[in-house]
């Protein structure tokens, strides 16, 4: 590979700020209009200090060399678009080779090792299910799918064993209903703390912003705690979106898409739960996801979306999932609860990988070439 010769190196210079506007103005007097954000996160307070400190943010932002602060269009988000293209760029390409592709390494795998010791062949492809993460009760409802349709006596090889458990899976896929599928109005996402729920209206803010040059809204809402995401409110002042603290005068009609963020709760606790069930019924028409950090074990995943099904969730959310090596695991979630998937997302920066959910999608993870 050729090294680069044209671009030096930029140089990220992280800025320490106790709030969005003094973010902003810090990075704006270092490194001018022109400077590109790669990255914003809380700083956790250390030991006694959280008692009475507010929490501070960590923001990571350099100048592109070679290009004057003071010329050409101020556009300190191009980096940001640019990733974003990719991003599509890349879903794109995943999507037209996602279509019933036989993996690599199953190709040549025949029949002849499958047979049990009667001399019957049996299905082989639930134990690379199960190996991928689905649960054993999971990968028998697909087993039994297959038999019901294909019969007791598998095909060849296990390549078109798996060709057919990959159409089974897809055929099992929850859809999100056809009024769900614009995302105008007013989007609240819900969830146990640290879950990803603010980095998530980021990363879709940042593609509604950049990419579709979008008027949005944001609410950053207290709930029985506080709502300590300082973050939201600095990258929101970046991409130019008004944010509020209170609920008052409702959706502005300007703004074709808005979301409130609200602090965390403990699934366990299920009187806050009802309180911000109370809170969202106040809001009046919204759609609620339910953000959830897919790495976590499968049982604590599912005693999450149940208790959290108190709330009118509509659709779910999955993060965390560049930590889960095995996205099978995400089918235990699509057959274990009532709820269809909405996006999958992977990555802590913003934009990051913020993705809509699709079968083809998580196959491909599952079932790697
Ligand atoms: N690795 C990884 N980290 C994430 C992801 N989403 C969020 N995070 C990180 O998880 C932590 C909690 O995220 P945050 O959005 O504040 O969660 P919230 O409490 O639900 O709003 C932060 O440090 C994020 O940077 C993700 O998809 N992958
Ligand atoms: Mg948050």
């Amino acid at each position: 590979m050729k090294a680069p010769t044209q671009n030096p190196p930029v140089q990220v210079i992280p800025f320490i700020a106790e709030s969005a506007p003094d973010a902003v103005a810090q990075i704006r007097a270092k490194l001018g209009p022109d400077a590109v954000v790669v990255n914003v996160r809380q700083l956790p307070a250390d030991g006694l200090a959280k008692l009475w400190k507010s929490p501070r943010i960590e923001v990571l932002a350099y100048k592109p060399d070679g290009k004057p602060a003071a010329v050409g269009i101020a556009d300190p988000l191009s980096e940001l678009k640019q990733e974003l293209q990719a991003i599509r760029q890349q879903l794109a390409s995943a999507n037209a080779g996602a279509v019933a592709d036989s993996p690599r390494g199953l190709t040549q795998s025949t029949r002849s090792g499958g047979a049990r010791s009667g001399g019957v062949p049996s299905w082989r492809v639930g134990e690379v299910l199960e190996s991928s993460g689905l649960m054993p009760v999971h990968a028998h409802r697909v087993m039994e799918r297959l038999q019901a349709s294909h019969g007791d006596i598998p095909p060849e090889s296990l390549a078109e064993e798996l060709v057919m458990a990959r159409s089974a899976l897809t055929g099992l896929w929850r859809h999100l209903p056809e009024l769900g599928r614009s995302d105008r109005g007013l989007h609240v996402l819900v969830g146990p703390a640290g879950a990803g729920k603010t980095t998530c209206i980021c990363k879709w803010l940042a593609q509604a912003r950049l990419i579709e040059g979008r008027a949005a809204h944001v609410w950053r809402l207290d709930g029985s705690t506080a709502n300590t995401a300082e973050a939201l409110s600095v990258y929101c002042e970046i991409l130019g979106v008004p944010t509020e603290r209170t609920w008052t005068s409702g959706v502005p009609l300007e703004a074709d898409l808005c979301f409130v963020d609200l602090p965390g709760v403990d699934w366990r606790n299920s009187s806050a739960i009802h309180e911000m069930k109370k809170l969202i019924e106040g809001l009046g028409a919204s759609r609620v996801h339910l953000v959830l950090n897919a790495a976590y074990e499968v049982p604590l995943l599912l005693a999450q979306a149940r208790a959290f099904s108190a709330l009118p969730v509509d659709d779910l959310i999955l993060t965390h999932l560049d930590e889960e090596p095995r996205w099978g695991k995400i089918w235990n979630v699509v057959l274990g609860t009532n709820y269809p998937v909405r996006f999958l997302s992977s990555a802590q920066n913003v934009p990051g990988d913020f993705l809509p959910a699709t079968p083809e999608r998580i196959l491909t993870r599952q079932f790697p070439a």
